[in-house]
């Protein structure tokens, strides 16, 4: 490469110049030149994340058309390309050094192969257009959990989202002087039509464990652009294993339990299975609903949001399914929705909203009327699936104060759920951490939704529903997990949960709004205010608490009959959900703990011996109090 120094003051107008000449940084200073070198921008752009930056960045979105203005003041649309609507897990690798291995589970690439390919993609493909350069800093700032990160893309949609989702950088760069220790990401749209991305076969988006850096191409997809979030997710696994700490998709809430008292949890949902919307949940309050980092202090499990705003999920918001997120959206504020579908009138429209849906508009596919199919005959949905939208945490009603708090929460229970439409009750308290890791969160199934490109519906395994951005071994990481308590006297409670419970006919045993009562009982559990019942798997609630908790948050008479459909354990299946996890454990997964294969056999006996004892499907009312 030619000189750093040389490339920066060429190529940057005297006042973006300074603008990175006073962050004395040369590892970040030489990233940028060797991505102006690489893609060749017709100009660069330096935001140091004041609101004239952030304006600007806006302002191009609009201007180049990745966004278009709709009707409510601060809301604007981005549609990504009719192929590039999800994650693409199966372009999405690591760069793997020589004589390296993450194990089979992991999708990877030989590194000189991989960065050859990528950045032949890369090369030239900002020519005509403006590069920008942003930091932001993950977790909150000034504080043991934050990571400062520089952004390069060529996409204001993906810069602006950033500046939504993420906390400012650039002091943290100032601070940090000449560290090498943060993340770099490298993105460009590449060719575009119709201002989306053209080339989706040379999608590509390589991740180099080594350098903390991450190459994206030929795609918008937030998921597979905004470097901040699963692409440094990955990073964060691997950089928490080194330290000691935990990196996971995790939403932070405040669950308000009697009298005022709030007990913070930390919930691992795969994507698409409601965990915006537990974090949402009415009466509570939100931290953050997709990423967390833990840590300890003094004795205690600590953890903070990663973000500062959400990138949901818009299919089935409505007003009254999840009200706080509802309101935010129709009213005036920045919102980025994606792939919704526009009305005439520049107003925003997704699936499952419940007013009904105009018959033509603009959505991913263009122009749209009712009945138009693709090219593979299949009829396009007015909204995608996986429409989103990106806001602000701040522009909610129900925002935790503690937010941006740098000691972080202290975490009272954890939470793994799954879409899972047979085997696992509705809530069940694992009996201590090292069952909850391993029964609830490694042995985590399900169901795939439209959050990735692939086939919906099929059931996989998904540890800690963390698998889609694993970067160490999934042996190492369970160890990891196993190992996060050890040196805590009052480890959190660790709780499954399932909201996707169906009767024999295929029709779903719970209520949207049930979750609730499952969150308040976990409540009272760690605050020592309910009784459970063992059952061979873990701790259910009473008939009576749920009982009451119904009446109390919903105003609902909670039957006994419910209470029997909802929490029968079902001893086959679940018999053969641990025979199917350990299977690919024992297949796939060569440093597996033998811890887990113990606990497994544990669990087995258990409920061998409650078959034998009681039958295949045990109601809750023969089982005792613990
Ligand atoms: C998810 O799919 O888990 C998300 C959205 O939170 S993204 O990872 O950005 O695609
Ligand atoms: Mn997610």
């Amino acid at each position: 490469m030619a000189d750093v120094k040389q490339i920066i003051e060429q190529r940057l107008t005297q006042e973006n110049n300074q603008k990175l000449a006073a962050l004395d940084n040369p590892r970040m200073h030489k990233f940028v030149a060797d991505a102006i070198e690489l893609t060749n921008p017709d100009s660069v752009f330096v935001s140091i994340g004041s609101e004239q930056d952030n304006e600007y960045i806006r302002q191009k979105a609009v201007e180049l058309g990745e966004e278009i203005i709709l009707n409510q003041p601060g809301h604007t649309c981005h549609f990504d390309g009719y192929y590039d609507q999800a994650r693409d897990k199966s372009q999405t690798k690591y760069l793997l050094p020589p004589g390296s291995q993450l194990g089979e589970s992991l999708n990877s690439i030989d590194k000189k192969t991989g960065v050859q390919e990528v950045r032949s993609y890369l090369k030239n493909s900002m020519q005509g257009r403006e590069m920008l350069v942003c930091f932001f800093c993950l977790g909150p700032a000034n504080s043991v959990f934050s990571i400062p990160c520089i952004q390069i893309t060529d996409s204001p949609y993906v810069a602006h989202s950033e500046t939504i989702l993420y906390r400012p950088g650039y002091e943290q760069f100032k601070q940090i002087g000449s560290s090498t220790d943060f993340f770099r990401f490298l993105h460009s749209e590449g060719e575009l039509e119709n201002a989306v991305s053209k080339n989706i076969d040379k999608r590509r988006i390589y991740i180099d464990l080594e350098e903390d850096l991450v190459y994206s191409v030929n795609t918008q997809y937030g998921g597979n652009t905004i470097g901040l979030k699963k692409l440094s997710l990955r990073l964060a696994i691997q950089k928490a294993s080194k330290q000691g700490w935990l990196a996971e998709h995790m939403f932070v809430m405040g669950a308000h339990g009697p009298a005022g008292r709030v007990t913070y949890f930390a919930g691992a949902f795969p994507s698409a299975c409601g965990k915006t919307s537990t974090s949402m949940l009415p009466g509570q309050t939100i931290i953050g609903d997709d990423i967390a980092y833990l840590r300890k202090k003094n004795g205690q499990a600590r953890c903070v949001n990663v973000e500062k705003g959400i990138f949901g999920i818009s299919r089935d918001v409505n007003a009254e399914d999840d009200p706080v997120i509802y309101q935010a959206l129709t009213k005036p504020g920045e919102v980025i929705f994606s792939n919704v579908l526009i009305d005439e009138n520049s107003r925003p429209h997704w699936l499952g909203m419940t007013s009904p849906l105009p018959d033509r508009g603009t959505n991913h596919s263009g122009k749209w009327q009712k009945g138009k199919t693709d090219k593979d005959g299949n009829e396009i949905t007015p909204s995608h699936k996986n429409a989103r939208y990106c806001l602000n945490i701040q522009d909610l009603s129900n925002m935790d104060p503690r937010l941006d708090d740098p000691e972080g929460v202290e975490v009272g229970g954890i939470i793994y759920g799954g879409r899972d439409s047979d085997t696992w009750v509705p809530v069940e308290q694992a009996y201590n951490w090292n069952e909850g890791i391993i029964i609830k969160g490694a042995a985590l199934e399900s169901e795939t939704t439209a959050a990735t490109i692939g086939a919906e519906g099929v059931r996989k395994f998904n540890l800690m529903s963390n698998l889609d951005f694993l970067s160490i071994p999934l042996g190492k990481y369970i160890q990891n997990n196993l190992d996060f308590a050890a040196d805590i006297e009052n480890p959190p409670l660790i709780f499954s949960v399932n909201y996707f419970l169906k009767d024999e006919k295929g029709g779903y045993l719970n209520g949207m709004a049930d979750k609730k009562v499952w969150l308040l009982w976990a409540e009272l559990r760690v605050n020592g205010d309910a009784d459970a019942i063992g059952t061979p798997t873990g701790l259910i609630p009473k008939y009576e608490d749920l009982a009451k908790l119904f009446k109390q948050h919903l105003s609902k008479d909670y039957s006994k009959d419910d209470y029997l459909n909802q929490f029968t354990i079902r001893i086959p299946e679940n018999l053969e959900k641990l025979d199917r996890v350990e299977k690919i454990y024992r297949q796939k997964v060569a440093d597996t703990p033998q811890l887990l294969y113990d606990t497994f056999e544990d669990v087995r006996k258990r409920l061998k011996t409650a078959q034998q004892i009681l039958s295949d499907y045990i109601s809750p009312f023969e089982l005792t109090t613990a």
